[in-house]
């Protein structure tokens, strides 16, 4: 198996300017030093996807569509992204896709979805993020695409956002397991509980602890779904140990807490792809938060300490 890395430079779903630079902020960190270490073969990148600097857009694109603002530029980026997660999941690789503000999610969960429904597979979402993510231009506060996406990619949402790519739902509601939740709107919460999507709350943490909490979300992906995509929104661990993220929200998840996430799923032997988002150079902290990033897809991908 090789890891292709797509980089995404963007930022256009968010409020918060800079997770543009995330990729590259990874990149710097050490992701392909981390991945030669481990053995696993990343030569051949795929190059990022050029995506205009919001500097450099027509104002006209800022005008929110159907309330999602920079609908354009988001679906355009996340069109290619679709075709490249597409295609190095036919020729059995697996893609690793850098964010960017979570909006690009769209686009990975667009092509993990297409290239899984032709050789049959039900494919499952770790959510790993302080937010839902379930918004619809119905219930969002922002306008802000990232805030709206897995909502859209369950099937609810205009129509831009749902048919995207493949003109159907990317994912079965069912099959959504979020981890790290605390910030949701109330549109937003009662969306989730009408979509159906299994939520593991930081109160959930609190009473069981990481790894019970763990073993149930990876025994449903075992009991449920053929695959998985992981995606991590770096919010999801607390900004004490992430300063560098689009939303600060206190309260999260341990550094540990995460790395034991990313180990346990890894031991499923089940996860084909994933994202890692919203880290924001910005407000980091001498890149530590993009080091973390690499560690965590490192355990990922299967590196244990001893
Ligand atoms: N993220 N719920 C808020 C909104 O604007 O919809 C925040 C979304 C955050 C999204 O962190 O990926
Ligand atoms: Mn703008
Ligand atoms: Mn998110
Ligand atoms: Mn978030």
């Amino acid at each position: 198996m090789k890891v292709r890395i797509i980089e995404m430079p963007l930022d256009y779903g968010a409020s918060r300017r800079g997770a543009d630079m995330g990729p590259s902020a990874i990149r710097l960190a050490g992701l392909r030093d981390k991945l030669n270490s481990l053995g696993i073969d990343s030569d051949d990148l795929y190059p990022p996807i050029a995506i205009p600097p919001q500097e450099y857009i027509d104002p006209a694109s800022e005008l929110p569509v159907d309330g999602a603002k920079h609908l354009g530029p988001i679906l355009d980026a996340c069109g290619e992204l679709a075709q490249n997660v597409e295609s190095v999941l036919k020729a059995g690789d697996f893609p690793l896709i850098l964010g960017g503000d979570h909006s690009i999610a769209l686009g990975s969960l667009a092509g993990a979805a297409s290239a899984h429904a032709e050789t049959g597979k039900r494919i499952g979402v770790l959510w790993v993020d302080a937010h839902g993510d379930f918004n619809t231009t119905q219930t969002t506060p922002s306008g802000n695409i990232h805030g709206m996406i897995l909502a859209a990619s369950c099937g609810f949402g205009i129509p831009e956002l749902t048919g995207f790519y493949t003109g159907k739902r990317k994912v079965d509601p069912a099959n959504v397991c979020y981890i790290g939740v605390r910030d949701l709107d109330r549109g937003e919460r009662a969306l989730m509980k009408e979509a159906g999507v299994t939520v593991w709350s930081m109160s959930d943490i609190d009473r069981n602890g990481i790894s019970k909490t763990v073993a149930e979300i990876t025994r449903h992906f075992r009991e449920n779904v053929d695959t998985v995509h992981v995606s991590f929104d770096i919010d999801a661990i607390d900004p004490r140990f992430a300063p560098g993220v689009g939303i600060e929200v206190p309260g999260g998840l341990t550094y540990r807490e995460v790395l034991f996430l990313m180990e346990e799923m890894a031991n499923t032997g089940m996860v084909s792809s994933a994202d890692m988002v919203e880290v924001n150079p910005v407000h980091d902290i001498r890149n530590s938060t993009a080091k973390m990033a690499v560690n965590l897809i490192g355990r990922l991908l299967g590196e244990t300490v001893f």
